[in-house]
């Protein structure tokens, strides 16, 4: 609404704004499969990286050994970047192939 109020009787014109409330865009950090990076690894990635508690992370887990990916979590555009960022460089630094992607959610 941008409607000037004409009397709202105390002798002032008012006018309301429109408060701009576009939500920013989210972006799931996808996890990939792959045949060497051990599941224990992957689950304290899930841990300490996506806050997920052991059961979810164990569970998050299986599914990307079982059907090729999961989604560990969703954010905005820089915090999903960074967390890709930080779990391909502590999976190469261990020499594990596991990969994170990021995708518009
Ligand atoms: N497939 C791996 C194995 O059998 C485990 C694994 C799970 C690897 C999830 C990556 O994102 C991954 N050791």
């Amino acid at each position: 609404m941008s409607d000037v109020s004409r009397d709202s009787g105390v002798g002032l014109a008012t006018q309301s704004a429109t408060p701009n409330l576009a939500q920013p865009p989210l972006y799931r950090v996808v996890m990939l499969n792959d045949d060497y990076t051990p599941m224990e690894f992957v689950v304290q990635v899930l841990q300490c990286y996506f806050h997920h508690a052991r059961e979810k992370a164990v569970q998050i887990m299986l599914q990307v050994h079982q059907t090729g990916r999961a989604v560990a979590g969703v954010y905005a555009a820089e915090i999903a970047e960074t967390k890709v960022a930080q779990v391909n460089a502590f999976a190469r630094k261990n020499q594990h192939p596991l990969l994170t992607v990021m995708e518009r959610s």
